[in-house]
């Protein structure tokens, strides 16, 4: 029998190089750990029972490389991917790190950089395509501002929409099989980041002339950095059919981005996550997007990267048992969990019918409903002593 908790690529696990690959700079210190040679992440990720990998444009080749360059850098990618039997499913460029970037990419007040921007994208878009991704993410790490009057947000968000549905023409012109996740988040890089939360991005995305290519990619963190319920967030994503890619980290609370291995935050909200991404009809990449600990030498980057996935499996299989037990799904119904289900309205219903029925007004008690309890302490309970193995 196949060991359940042992990562495999039907599990559909990625990991960004990013990820294992961050040096653990930070504003306060050195790296702690050299670069890693994206071949070897490959080879390792693969090794451990990954599904894929992504990447952003300079992850892979440096940034200001001649074409010459480029191709020698890829070259060595393709090869490594070819040989470790790795995908791509996901691309995404980096419109942060260089200084160029300081001021904004598509929103930079500065219009030579807006462009600049858009060419840095359709490269590595060309890229994405040949390399067989289905998301490209965008990450607009530097579109925002820390000072109010610095920026017109309104022009801000038309060179946004302005930017998202001119690559998304060029997408479709070619013909390419991509779609396009945003990425929300609050803050950091920049004092306060445009589309800072899921539903920002969702209402941004009804506004695009291409909405139908462009959905969204919360990650755990960031929506927990604004004090917000992640599972919320990820259930509202996938009501509107625009969950198109996830990014699965840990953060306690609110507090600076921590891209903590998957679960080592609140995990609770993690266990009601992967509950609802298994039940849920989410079927793309479970991807990792955290940081080993800046205290961590390799062994610890993979020893971390391990642990992402088989935090994600121990979740399903406590998810499943929690389905599954009597207890559980006598206390769903006792607190009226499936009844949400049903709709308020009969089949057809009028208004004229829910006025004409005493049972929903004339006749409805409304103190002796106030004194139903619906038992969602139980519910609580039930599910932290499944996670605990109590059960
Ligand atoms: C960056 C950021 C992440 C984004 C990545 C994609 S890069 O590390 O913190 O949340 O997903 O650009
Ligand atoms: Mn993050
Ligand atoms: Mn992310």
């Amino acid at each position: 029998m196949t060991d359940p908790l042992a990562p495999r690529p039907e599990h559909k696990f990625t990991f960004g190089l990013w990820t294992v690959g961050w040096q653990a700079r930070d504003p306060f210190g050195d790296p702690s750990r050299p670069a890693l040679d994206p071949v070897e992440t490959v080879q390792r990720l693969a090794e451990l029972g990954a599904y894929g990998v992504t990447f952003h444009d300079d992850d892979v080749v440096p940034f200001g490389s001649g074409d010459r360059d480029r191709e020698e850098h890829l070259k060595r990618f393709r090869a490594a991917l070819d040989e470790a039997g790795l995908r791509v499913p996901m691309v995404t460029t980096n419109l942060f790190t260089h200084p160029v970037f300081k001021e904004g990419a598509f929103t930079a007040n500065d219009r030579d950089v807006r462009r600049f921007a858009l060419r840095k994208v359709m490269r590595n878009l060309d890229l994405a395509a040949e390399l067989g991704a289905e998301t490209y993410v965008f990450w607009g790490g530097r579109e925002g501002a820390e000072v109010d009057v610095a920026k017109d947000v309104r022009a801000a968000l038309d060179r946004y929409r302005e930017a998202i549905d001119f690559l998304a023409s060029y997408v479709k012109d070619r013909g390419y099989g991509i779609r396009f996740a945003l990425e929300p988040k609050p803050n950091e890089p920049r004092g306060d980041i445009f589309l800072p939360t899921v539903g920002h991005a969702l209402a941004f995305i009804s506004m695009l002339e291409h909405e139908d290519m462009v959905g969204v990619n919360p990650e755990v963190g960031h929506e927990q950095m604004s004090n917000l319920n992640f599972v919320h967030a990820a259930a509202q994503a996938l009501w509107h059919d625009k969950l198109f890619h996830i990014d699965l980290n840990g953060q306690h609370g609110p507090k600076f981005d921590q891209d903590l291995v998957f679960g080592h935050g609140d995990l609770l909200s993690a266990f009601a996550l992967v509950d609802l991404l298994e039940a849920g009809g989410y079927d793309g990449p479970r991807h990792f997007d955290y940081k080993p600990l800046r205290t961590e030498a390799f062994d610890g980057v993979w020893a971390s990267a391990a642990a992402n996935m088989r935090t994600y499996l121990l979740l399903k299989e406590r998810a499943s048992a929690f389905r599954s037990d009597p207890d559980v799904q006598e206390a769903l119904a006792s607190a009226g969990v499936p009844e949400l289900s049903l709709p308020t309205l009969g089949d057809g219903e009028t208004a004229a019918r829910l006025l004409s029925d005493p049972a929903a007004f004339e006749n409805f008690d409304a103190d002796a409903k106030s004194r139903r309890s619906h038992g969602a302490t139980r519910l609580d309970q039930l599910a932290l002593e499944h996670l605990l193995g109590a059960r």
